[in-house]
């Protein structure tokens, strides 16, 4: 599969100045001090990772026997990009205008949304980027959606008072955020939302969706939720989903 400028895309290398060069740059501390042995083993940490070349571009003593390093190298490896799928969120993305003139046409009633950061978790940042009616990088959050009730619990919030909250304002979507994920922290949180809902005896009867920068599709529905949220997403992309999630459902 060749085309013009060399790209192969059953064969997809790194690029650093010219098509297939394979140059990749890593940055990573190792646990020893500044010297020419820790660059060579810094070297051979790379080669053994598959990488040809092996430079330092830069070592820096950190102070107490660790060293920082930036290195250049070329990859030995390529991936075939037409054999890639990946499962993610299926369904269109609607502007605000949209998603609202969506649930007027689909709903006679106003779509509950409760969300929360849970658990231990202290970052709120990302969940009122969903949900403050002010949204996010020109992107107005859920609380200003017309057709939309959003309540948005704040940050370290326990399962058992989201679930609590959300079965008194009868939730439509449960939506979480776990930005925290040091030592898989957020993978037990997660799950005892779901186990939580299911020992209330309603799981099915809401959408739930989690959300945060190391969370994947695939890890949310490994975990039994509908959907899960990445980098880069904004209030209209969950809105899009809960909307068409809960039509395809059929609940009016
Ligand atoms: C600000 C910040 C803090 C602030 C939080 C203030 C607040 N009120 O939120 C404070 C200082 C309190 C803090 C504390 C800590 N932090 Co902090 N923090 C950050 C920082 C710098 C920015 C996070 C942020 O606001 N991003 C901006 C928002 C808009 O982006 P976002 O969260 O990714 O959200 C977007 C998407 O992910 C998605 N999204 C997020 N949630 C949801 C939910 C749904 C439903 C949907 C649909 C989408 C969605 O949509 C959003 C918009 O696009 C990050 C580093 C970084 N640059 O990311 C570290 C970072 C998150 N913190 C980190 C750590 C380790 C901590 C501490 C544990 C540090 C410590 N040892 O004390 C504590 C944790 C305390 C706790 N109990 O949680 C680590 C986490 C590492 C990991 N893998 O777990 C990071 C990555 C820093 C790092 N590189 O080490 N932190």
């Amino acid at each position: 599969m060749q085309v013009e400028n060399g790209l192969d895309l059953t064969k997809v290398k790194p690029y650093g100045d010219t098509m297939n060069d394979g140059m990749m740059q890593f940055s990573f501390t190792l646990p020893i001090p500044l010297c020419e042995e820790s660059k060579e083993a810094a070297k051979q940490l790379l080669i053994k990772m598959g990488i040809e070349e092996p430079q330092v571009v830069s070592a820096q003593d950190l102070g107490v026997g660790y060293t920082f390093f930036i290195m250049y190298g070329k990859a030995a490896h390529t991936v075939d990009y037409t054999q890639i799928e990946v499962p993610k969120v299926d369904s269109d993305v609607m502007d605000k205008a949209a998603v609202e003139a969506y649930i007027e046409e689909n709903f006679d009633r106003d779509i509950v949304i409760v969300g929360a950061c849970t658990g231990t978790d202290a970052h709120t940042v990302g969940i009122d980027a969903i949900m403050n009616m002010k949204g996010y990088d020109h992107h107005y959050g859920l609380e200003r959606y017309q057709g939309v009730k959003a309540h948005n619990l704040g940050a370290q919030v326990p399962n058992e008072e989201l679930v609590a909250k959300a079965i008194e304002l009868g939730a439509d979507a449960i939506i979480v955020s776990q930005i925290v994920t040091q030592k898989d922290v957020h993978i037990p949180n997660m799950t005892q939302l779901i186990e939580l809902l299911e020992s209330e005896g309603i799981r099915d009867k809401v959408i739930v969706c989690a959300g945060g920068p190391r969370i994947s599709y695939e890890l949310a529905k490994e975990l039994g939720y509908d959907a899960g949220f990445g980098t880069g997403t904004f209030a209209e992309d969950v809105a899009s989903y809960i909307v068409q999630a809960l039509v395809a459902r059929n609940t009016k």
